[in-house]
């Protein structure tokens, strides 16, 4: 994982615009957004599922930094005073903390450009329909019936009570698409797989396990720990799989979605074994 990690923050410096080119500000801002700091979920799952399918690692390094981008670009937005206001992410103050709120709004915008860029610009793939379908895979799971719808469906929950299913479809959106992009794509750089539908089912579970954590973290962690405001959900009136389900069974339900994703990537045998890895490490994380 530390390996991955450190060529991901070396492929993000490399890729991100330099911070004295034409507009500066702008440009510091987004690499103030993406660099240092973070897990790296995305780019990991997204090299693991590219070793899996034989992809050229230099080729996956430009996927998974497309959709750590994108991640990026989420959670700046999301911090605005307009969505969930807050002041603390990564360990660091926020980027409309930091610079100012319409730069963040840029840096966001700017990111989300990027992302396209890199995934239309370098070669991912020998067949030329096959990337393409790439760019459209990322535009669909960080569009409206995506990400951004998820979080329109986040913003539009606070003080209601939703059913179990509205939460999931909510998270499914929300955290779980975009995730799901990260495996494909990485899976994509490579050779058609025959059970892409098994790695899709896996991608699927640890998207929403990577949610239910998220919420059982938020409840129980501290922010020191998490680089970010803790107990904001609960605070916010957000429903939550804690709030919906109590601790323990939210606890439970991650254990069994991490069950369902090792079932999934049974197929492959022992190629999939950092996917798995991966899918211990989103269940068993601690921050
Ligand atoms: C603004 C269009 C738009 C979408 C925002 C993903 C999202 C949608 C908002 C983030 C809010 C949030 C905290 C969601 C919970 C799950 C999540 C995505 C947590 C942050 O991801 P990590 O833990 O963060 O991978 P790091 O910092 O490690 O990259």
């Amino acid at each position: 994982m530390t390996g991955v990690q450190a060529r991901v923050e070396t492929a993000l410096a490399r890729l991100l615009p330099a911070a004295d080119a034409l507009p500066p500000r702008l440009h510091a801002a987004m690499r103030y957004a993406v660099l240092d700091g973070g897990k790296r979920v995305r780019p990991l799952l997204a090299f693991a599922a590219g070793g899996l399918a034989g992809a050229a690692e230099a080729r996956v390094e430009v996927a998974a930094c497309a959709v750590e981008m994108i991640h990026a670009y989420s959670l700046v937005h999301d911090d605005l005073p307009c969505m969930d206001d807050d002041v603390l992410r990564r360990g660091k103050p926020t980027v409309h903390v930091e610079y100012d709120e319409a730069t963040a709004l840029l840096v966001g915008d700017a990111l989300q450009s990027l992302a396209f860029q890199l995934l239309t610009e370098h070669p991912l793939n020998d067949d030329a329909a096959r990337q393409l379908g790439m760019a459209r895979l990322l535009a669909l799971a960080s569009g409206s019936r995506g990400m951004a719808g998820g979080q329109a469906i986040d913003l539009a929950s606070v003080g209601k009570t939703l059913s179990l299913p509205e939460l999931e479809s909510m998270h499914i959106h929300k955290t779980g698409a975009l995730i799901r992009a990260a495996v494909l794509l990485g899976a994509r750089c490579g050779a058609p797989l025959a059970d892409e539908d098994n790695l899709d089912h896996y991608a699927k579970c640890v998207g929403l396990a990577f949610q239910v954590v998220d919420d059982v973290l938020d409840y129980e962690a501290p922010t020191a720990t998490l680089g970010k405001t803790a107990g904001k959900d609960a605070a916010a009136g957000k429903p939550t799989y804690v709030s919906l389900l109590g601790l323990a069974r939210a606890r439970e339900l991650a254990e069994e979605l991490r069950s369902e994703a090792h079932l999934a990537l049974q197929p492959f045998g022992a190629r999939a074994a950092r996917l798995a890895e991966l899918a211990d490490f989103i269940v068993l994380r601690k921050f």
